[in-house]
């Protein structure tokens, strides 16, 4: 296969460890925890995995270690470090006993379901490392939850001699992964499972988990781009550049890109539903923007717009949550698809079905129907940049009639997402992942289940990161999901009160007005380590350094 010179130089870079993971490790635990809230019902549904205390691996003794097969799963979207958290692992299950084996199944959890995977030897696992992508296995997104499910996996498990399965995924597919630890304890099968923090979207955070892995590649790659937009629309001073950036719910990432780039305009999901914004609000607000630069002469500018802000909007999150329980009704499962458009609508309520009417037919439709594997809307379908710069123009015709803007709006859209999702791991990432591998390792030599591998200190240099693992079931809380309570791990969207949100919110005015921009430009892999090794902001805001 022809490599990228890139591809050659970088197989070559030795990711770094926290010291506690370095050499022999000893496992040193907190006190028993407590799930987020709802605590009665979680413990009730996980009596074996619940209550278990915070790990952290710090410097010990050399002890022997029988030889240990592993399986791992990638789930869901692609993140940039993936490769490293198999690799990571990988080292330390033959670091701790040379005849341990590592296996990955094929094209995401329905490979354990399906018994479709390969086993990872030396040979494969050098071609992969510092790589993006999840192209070594392959990921899915096959909905791990039915015990007929774990009863499946369970047969290759027994007949690969699994100690124990890594699943690398965010908030759904972990917490998914905790009631696959549950049941196998439940029937004392002697198998673990052991989770990793996934996500581009950077919303797999909470008091343990400092970032989801990706986040830092796939921000400083969407800065980087929006950066070249943002010179070159600086040069030729004739475009509004409309810019979706990836984010299926939380705002993280066009937060952190605009941090990185200062645009003049950034939408935050969260304050748009904190400050109960309609679709009009919005176009109001950026066309009151476009309006004060081009008093100024400047008829070009920069929007970005994080993809899950539609569902922000209160009377669309309204509108969406009916949806999901009419869908989730036995009747609406029977029906073809466009017959669920009609019987979506015949049974909103009216002031649902008026927000339902007023939009454009498209997102109506994409609302009413698309759903991915968990339930969720596909808002990367929905093209909300082209929407809001369309209803914006008109907008601004009506305001030019009124003599309330004198100005040309011509636009360009852009959408990043997955260009972002399998690049190069920055080296925080490649660090990062690795460090989590190796910690799911020793989480599983511990006999741990049901914990997800930490690592934390994360804007300290690698050799005084801590790494570790936390009970799932710390993390959960009891959310609606397709009608039901279930038990899930929480969330995290951008806190308005938070720094990186307050540091935005600080500047922003200014942002709008001037043209401020920043050129981060590509991430780079070696040079002086404020150039190669920073976090992110949100990160380094986060944990104030
Ligand atoms: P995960 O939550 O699985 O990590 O995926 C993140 C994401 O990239 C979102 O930002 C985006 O909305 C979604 O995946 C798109 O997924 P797909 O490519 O499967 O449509």
């Amino acid at each position: 296969m022809t490599k990228s010179a890139l591809q050659v130089a970088r197989a070559a870079y030795q990711p770094k460890l926290p010291k506690g993971l370095q050499g022999a490790v000893k496992v040193q635990e907190g006190a028993p925890t407590q799930s987020v809230d709802n605590q009665e019902e979680i413990k009730a549904l996980f009596p074996n995995t619940y209550g278990m205390p915070l790990v952290e691996f710090v410097p010990g003794e050399e002890t022997k270690h029988d030889p240990m097969n592993v399986g791992i799963i990638l789930s869901g979207g692609q993140a940039p470090g993936g490769h490293n958290v198999i690799t990571g692992l990988f080292d330390m299950v033959k670091k701790l006993n040379p005849e341990s084996r590592l296996y990955g199944f094929i094209l995401g959890p329905g490979g354990l379901v399906d018994h479709n995977y390969m086993e990872l030897t030396k040979d494969i696992i050098d071609e992969y490392r510092n790589t993006g992508g999840f192209d070594m296995i392959g990921s899915g997104r096959t909905k791990l939850e039915k015990v007929e499910q774990f009863e499946k996996g369970l047969e290759i498990i027994r007949q690969l001699n699994l100690k124990a399965i890594v699943i690398i995924g965010g908030d759904d597919s972990n917490t998914n992964a905790c009631v696959l630890a549950e049941y196998y304890a439940a029937k004392k099968y002697g198998v673990q499972v052991i989770g990793c923090p996934k996500t581009i979207d950077g919303d797999l955070k909470n008091s343990q988990i400092e970032t989801s892995f990706g986040f830092d590649t796939a921000c400083k790659t969407y800065s980087e781009l929006i950066g070249n937009i943002e010179r070159d629309c600086n040069s030729a001073r004739k475009y509004w550049h409309f810019i979706k950036v990836m984010g299926r719910s939380a705002s993280h990432i066009a937060l952190e890109c605009a941090l990185q780039t200062q645009p003049n305009i950034c939408l935050v999901s969260e304050e748009v539903e904190a400050k109960g914004m309609s679709l009009d609000d919005i176009v109001d607000y950026i066309a009151k923007v476009v309006a004060a630069r081009a008093a100024d002469g400047n008829n070009f500018g920069t929007v970005v717009i994080p993809e899950g802000v539609i569902e922000f909007i209160p009377a669309i999150k309204k509108l969406i949550a009916q949806l999901n329980d009419v869908l989730a009704l036995p009747e609406a499962k029977t029906i073809s698809r466009d017959e669920q458009v009609d019987f979506a609508k015949s049974h909103l309520t009216p002031e649902n079905l008026a927000v339902f009417n007023s939009l454009p037919v498209g997102v109506a439709r994409q609302l009413a129907l698309d759903r991915d594997p968990h339930g969720n809307v596909q808002v990367s379908l929905i093209e909300t940049e082209k929407l809001l710069s369309e209803m914006v123009g008109k907008k601004l015709d009506q305001m030019k009639k009124e003599g309330k803007y004198v100005g040309k709006f011509g636009t360009q859209h852009h959408f990043f997402g997955y260009e972002g999702r399998c690049a190069a791991p920055s080296n925080f990432d490649a660090d990062y992942c690795y460090a989590l591998g190796a910690s799911a390792a020793q989480l599983i030599a511990a006999g741990k289940t049901g914990y997800m591998a930490i690592v934390k200190n994360t804007t300290a240099p690698a050799a005084e990161w801590k790494a570790g693992g936390v009970p799932i079931t710390m993390m959960m809380n009891m959310e609606k999901r397709n009608g039901e309570m279930k038990p899930v791990i929480r969330k995290a969207l951008v806190e308005l009160d938070g720094a990186p949100f307050k540091e935005f919110a600080a500047h922003r005015d200014e942002w709008a007005r001037k043209t401020a921009y920043v050129y981060p430009g590509p991430i780079q892999y070696w040079g002086p380590t404020e150039v190669c090794d920073q976090p992110t902001k949100t990160l380094a805001l986060e944990q104030k350094r």
